[in-house]
C-alpha cells in the first residue's frame, strides 16, 4: 500500500510503521514493474522504498540490517544518465512513475510504499 503525504525518508518509515507495516523492500525488476503497473493510478506516484547504503556505499541494506543483492534501479528510456548517481549523498531509494533511484534521505517526496504485516 501507499502511504500518502510530504515525507523525507524518516518520516516515510514512521507512516509505514503507524499504517501496521514497514517500509517496502523491493528485490527484482519483475516485482518493481509489478507494482508499478498497480500503482500508476496514485497521484504523484513518488515514494520512499526500503534500502540505505549509507553504511557502506554501493551496499544496500534494509531497515533490518539484510544486504540487498539485486536492487532494481532504473532510469526512463532515452535518458542520458545512469542510477545510481549520487555516491555518498544520496543513501535512500525512491521510485516514482518511470524511475528507480537513489536520492538523498531528507528529499521529499509525496509517500512511501509500506509492506503490512499479515498477521
Ligand atoms: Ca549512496
Ligand atoms: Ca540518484
Amino acid at each position: 500500500m501507499v502511504s500518502n503525504g510530504s515525507m523525507d525518508k524518516a518520516a516515510a518509515i514512521e507512516s509505514c510503521r503507524v499504517e501496521g507495516g514497514y517500509l517496502a523492500v523491493v528485490t527484482s525488476a519483475a516485482e518493481r514493474d509489478s507494482i508499478r503497473s498497480v500503482l500508476l493510478s496514485v497521484d504523484d506516484f513518488y515514494v520512499y522504498v526500503d534500502g540505505s547504503d549509507a553504511e557502506l556505499e554501493g551496499t544496500w541494506k534494509t531497515q533490518t540490517g539484510e544486504t540487498i543483492q539485486n536492487v532494481p534501479f532504473q532510469v526512463p528510456s532515452g535518458a542520458m544518465w545512469s542510477e545510481p548517481d549520487g555516491g555518498s549523498s544520496e543513501n535512500c531509494i525512491k521510485m516514482d512513475t518511470n524511475q528507480f533511484a537513489d536520492i538523498g534521505c531528507g528529499f521529499i517526496t509525496s509517500g512511501a510504499l509500506c509492506e503490512l504485516k499479515l498477521d
